[in-house]
């Protein structure tokens, strides 16, 4: 794809590839935000009674969700992700460039979800043989994936720039013909699990061309470059969408344009993602933990307490929280969603702000999760109200049921 970054690395010389390690897009103003203090646990509700009484809701977890919106007229009546997308145009709730963009990102991931079932026999699986921006070896799905998602939101014309974790620094899309829409992404997340036929996924983000910064056409490649980084750089709080797919024993993407959460199974046999989850809801509770505790070490002595508690099976009425943990944000935060319990990824004494990146893991699942009722941390505030500072800026994150959340604090907000 030919972008006007492409073409603005192009005549100063510097290769983005070989120029990775310089790229810090940073943001002029990044103004902190105020905090509320944690709505439900005061000093006193962070006693063993109160982790009782989580404990006690912990077994009347809420129900599946509503399937009421599936009631098909006919047994050969299909509701579709393109015929959910119709209808919240018709209600108003997206324009019909916003549904054209989500139609890119789903054919996008159809296609890679076509790409990993196939990895072994394609030989797609190991190393790319390069590094990205952060360091991190690139697996050749990683490259074929970002592609394949840079490929669909620029042909579908209505995206205006793009970022992604694989890529150095945002790239303005060269085809848009309107709508201009800023799509983030990681194509293909927990990509370590890809050679051992373990679950991955993909995580979007999508929001409007900032207001301070419209997308106009510019001849100064310079001042192109800064006005994509600054649409970008968006607080989660403005995504218009976020959504992720799993590619897992079944393909389900999950999707929220903040009136709650729906998730689609791909049917393989007509290549339709077809609406499985209306509205799904989180559990307000839930006894499951996902976290990386080979990091225990090496984590403050309030996350420490925080786990250490989990496993007292004193506090919980004689049975302690399950540990579950695939290694792949998106799968472990899909148990989460529909099981309820919560995710963690803490800062620690190595990297103060943790593994995941704000703008394209962070913000958009903590947007999923709060409109399935649950809720999205960094440990101290709401990821949603994270102002960022830099493209792939790094962000601890909490995230699951809105109680196991709020308890988490109850430990991490004290000082
Ligand atoms: P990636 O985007 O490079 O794949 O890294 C993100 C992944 C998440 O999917 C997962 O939750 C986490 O990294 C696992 O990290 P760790 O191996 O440190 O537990
Ligand atoms: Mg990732």
């Amino acid at each position: 794809m030919a972008t006007i970054a492409q073409r603005t690395v192009a005549s100063t010389g510097v290769a983005a590839k070989a120029g990775r390690k310089s790229v810090v897009a940073v943001r002029a103003v990044a103004q902190p935000r105020l905090v509320g203090s944690p709505a439900n646990f005061s000093a006193q509700q962070t006693t063993a009674g109160a982790r009782r009484s989580v404990a006690a809701q912990a077994t009347a977890a809420a129900k599946a969700p509503s399937k009421a919106d599936t009631k098909k007229k006919s047994e050969y009546e299909l509701f579709t992700l393109t015929t959910w997308l119709l209808k919240e145009e018709m209600k108003g709730n997206i324009d019909g460039e916003l549904a054209t963009v989500i139609s890119s990102v789903a054919l996008a991931c159809k296609q890679i979800s076509s790409l990993v079932n196939r990895a072994g026999i394609s030989n797609l699986t190991g190393l790319a043989g390069a590094a990205n921006v952060q360091g991190e070896d690139q697996k050749k799905l990683d490259v074929v994936s970002n592609e394949v998602f840079k490929n669909c939101l620029a042909s579908c014309g209505r995206t205006g720039v793009i970022a992604s974790e694989e890529e150095d620094q945002p790239v303005a899309v060269e085809e848009t013909y309107s709508g201009n829409y800023i799509v983030v992404f990681d194509p293909l997340d927990g990509s370590s699990n890809i050679d051992a036929g373990i679950s991955v996924g993909s995580i979007f983000g999508i929001y409007e061309p900032s207001e301070e910064c419209p997308m106009d056409a510019m001849d100064d490649p310079q001042k192109m470059m800064e006005q994509c980084v600054m649409n970008v750089c968006q607080p989660g709080s403005r995504l218009k969408c976020a959504g992720y797919t799993l590619y897992s024993s079944s393909t389900v993407l999950v999707l929220t344009i903040g009136n709650g959460v729906f998730g689609f199974t791909m049917d393989p046999l007509i290549g339709e993602f077809v609406l499985t989850h209306p509205n799904v809801r989180i559990p307000e509770v839930g006894k499951i933990y996902s976290f990386n505790e080979g990091n225990y070490g090496l984590w403050d002595d309030n996350v420490k307490a925080y786990m250490d508690s989990l496993k007292d099976p004193n506090l919980w009425g004689g049975k302690p929280y399950s540990a579950r943990y695939i290694g792949s944000l998106v799968g472990d935060f899909h148990r989460t969603l529909l099981y309820g319990g919560i995710y963690g990824y803490p800062g620690d004494a190595k990297n103060k702000n943790g593994k995941l990146r704000l703008l394209y893991e962070c913000a958009p699942m903590s947007f999923i999760a709060e409109q399935a009722g649950g809720l999205g941390s960094t440990g101290t505030q709401r990821v949603l109200d994270v102002d960022p500072e830099k493209v792939h800026q790094r962000v601890p994150l909490f995230i699951g049921s809105k109680k196991e959340v709020e308890y988490l604090e109850s430990f991490t907000k004290k000082q």
